[in-house]
């Protein structure tokens, strides 16, 4: 592949473990990542770490310029629940950082990548199913950016031939890095907690269904995504993607499994149930499916029994 790879926001949930994948696919030296924050002292690549700040479109020309850059994974965002504590700053890392690097990918001929969500559905989405094309009116700072920039990818497209693809993330789950102020942040941390205290307070009902994606599936689905023909790709941006609909009763329930005596109680934090109440219960990834092959693989029961497993080795 001509050019390197840029992860920018390398070192948040996805980031982390997306630059590890591609490093795996393309090599070590092929793989850049920068994020505002300083790496961990056993960062595996901190000759391959650079300081940067979406937001400041000098500092990313300056790394796509100096490094030859000619994919960037933008992934850069301030969370659903985190965002509306800081509306201003959702706008500038979400929004206004992903124009700038749309810009400097249609200057350098860059081949792009930006994580949606199933944040840009809103409470007149279509509930189940959820299908690729449908009224979307978030009603989060964080699904109005996501929303925002679908259709900015989009433009770029269109208009000046760049190569912007992205993906609606439903609700990652991963156990290499601690939640991130995100509305499905207890997927991750029932884990943590079900090991350490053997009980999960839950913030959310527990009839809230929600589109949940094992880090492993959620990789995949990127990469194959980036991989696919440009000219079978129908949706111009951001596919939707699905794997396990689920509720914390059914989760708390397969974690039983391992952890017979894990129960589960309730403290309802009315800003998250209002979000998770915004979105989709399931969705439908027909278009995915069709244009580039996609299948999850991984069921709840994998995902939990996988989840325990390497916590358990971590703990
Ligand atoms: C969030 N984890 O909770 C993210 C994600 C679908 C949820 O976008 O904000």
């Amino acid at each position: 592949m001509k050019g390197k790879i840029l992860v920018m926001g390398a070192l948040g949930q996805i980031g982390s473990e997306l630059t590890a994948y591609l490093r795996q696919v393309y090599g070590r030296e092929k793989v850049m990542a920068s994020d505002l924050r300083v790496p961990p002292k056993n960062n595996d690549a901190p000759d391959l770490f650079i300081p940067h700040d979406c937001t400041k479109a000098g500092e990313t020309e300056k790394i796509i310029t100096e490094h030859n850059i000619k994919t960037i994974y933008n992934l850069p965002a301030i969370l659903s629940a985190k965002a509306e504590e800081s509306h201003k700053k959702a706008f500038e890392v979400n929004l206004v950082g992903l124009f700038q690097t749309l810009e400097i990918a249609r200057k350098y001929n860059c081949k792009i990548f930006t994580p949606s969500s199933i944040g840009v559905f809103g409470w007149n989405s279509p509930k189940n199913k959820t299908p690729q094309d449908c009224i979307m009116r978030p009603m989060t700072i964080y699904g109005v950016t996501k929303l925002a920039g679908e259709l900015l990818g989009d433009y770029y497209s269109a208009a000046f031939k760049v190569d912007s693809r992205g993906i609606r993330y439903p609700g990652i789950v991963s156990y290499k890095t601690l939640p991130g102020g995100g509305t499905t942040d207890f997927a991750v941390d029932i884990f943590h907690q079900a090991i350490k205290k053997g009980k999960y307070t839950s913030y959310l009902h527990p009839n809230t269904t929600l589109d949940l994606m094992y880090m492993p599936d959620a990789l995949r689905a990127t990469h194959e995504l980036m991989q696919a023909d440009k000219k079978n790709l129908t949706a111009p941006n951001a596919y939707n993607v699905a794997a396990i609909s689920t509720d914390i009763v059914r989760l708390g329930a397969a974690i039983r499994n391992h952890i017979p005596h894990f129960k589960i109680d309730y403290q309802i934090d009315p800003k998250r149930q209002a979000i998770a109440d915004s979105w989709p219960n399931s969705i439908a990834d027909k278009a995915a499916q069709k244009d580039w092959g996609w299948k999850a693989k991984f069921s709840l029961e994998e995902m939990v029994s996988d989840m325990l497993y390497h916590l358990k080795i971590k703990s």
